[in-house]
């Protein structure tokens, strides 16, 4: 994950009156780097590997984390071992497409800045041709721009990045992904990866304690399947559409998140046991979309902090 850091003489100058206004966020200017990696990954609990383009060789990519306000300078490297042209585009930046969101072929390194004016979780792909066929095979990630004031929301006792995204049996098959005929649609790029219940080698679930905050970053990456975002035995406290405090709603049993979409839901377990974090879609659930989250209080204190924000 990419922390933010003090990066401008202006915040050593500022670093007195912050103090005294401890709420007061400053801007700062971030360094992203991600690589385009075109490797092989396991797409299920058992290891089955397929070929992939990623960023930074994870699906999801890393999880890029600013302040509203924050400059972020970002640069993108296409190996020349590459075998494709490949591009970010930003849906947290207001940029031009040609220009900035262009591709760029192997071999070849570019650096573009934008302002994360607008606080949220958004969804972040490779745009290049055909994207459809980029995004099927894995290259997407999630960038938080936390708010600039520090009280805009309730605080989270944890944390955790869900991404959906369509695996299809041939990623050279361009034809089944236009056709939407999709093998498994998965969170985070394996089938079950956080549900022991239905598949035994499962090894991962979410954690967190009864009466805890739970916020859930939730991305869709698509890129076809539309996602109706639904904890089984459970009801989102709050849920944020593009994680904007000012997208407040209540009391939600599910909320649709389109390809390309995001939003942060809250879930708060009044008590121990398990809720299941699905899109209500059953032939998407059923294929491979399901994340358990265990509520005990005997809870790992790290669980959803940190680096667990993604569990990898
Ligand atoms: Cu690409």
């Amino acid at each position: 994950m990419f922390r933010r850091k003090f990066s401008s003489a202006l915040a050593a100058a500022f670093f007195a009156v912050a103090t005294l206004t401890s709420v007061t966020a400053y801007a700062e200017t971030v360094e992203v780097k991600l690589v385009a990696k075109e490797v092989d990954l396991p797409i299920d609990n058992k290891g089955t590997m397929a070929r992939m383009w990623t960023f930074d060789g994870q699906v999801p990519g890393p999880l890029v984390r600013v302040r509203q306000g924050d400059t972020v300078e970002f640069t993108l490297t296409n190996p020349a071992d590459n075998k494709n042209s490949h591009s970010m585009d930003f849906h947290a930046a207001r940029a031009d497409v040609l220009d900035e969101f262009g591709s760029i072929k192997p071999g070849e390194t570019k650096t573009f800045t934008f302002t994360a004016d607008y606080p949220g979780v958004f969804f972040y792909h490779c745009g290049s041709d055909p994207m459809i066929q980029h995004i099927a095979r894995g290259m997407f990630g999630a960038i938080i721009v936390d708010p600039a004031d520090e009280n805009a929301l309730p605080k989270a006792d944890r944390e955790y990045l869900l991404v959906q995204s369509e695996i299809y049996e041939n990623p050279e098959d361009l034809g089944a992904m236009m056709a939407n005929d999709w093998k498994h649609v998965v969170f985070n790029g394996q089938a079950f990866k956080y549900d022991p219940v239905h598949d035994p080698s499962a090894s991962k679930y979410l954690e967190a304690a009864p009466g805890e905050r739970v916020r859930v970053y939730f991305v869709n990456a698509g890129p076809n399947e539309f996602s109706s975002f639904h904890p089984i035995a459970g009801i989102w406290d709050k849920v944020y559409p593009s994680g904007n405090p000012l997208n407040e709603m209540t009391g939600l049993q599910s909320f649709t998140v389109g390809p390309g979409d995001a939003a942060m839901f809250d879930l708060i377990s009044p008590k121990e046991g398990a809720n299941a974090l699905v899109t209500h879609s059953m032939r998407s659930a059923l294929s491979g979309a399901i994340a358990v989250i265990m509520f005990s209080e005997d809870v790992a204190d790290d669980a959803g902090k940190g680096d667990n924000i993604i569990l990898r």
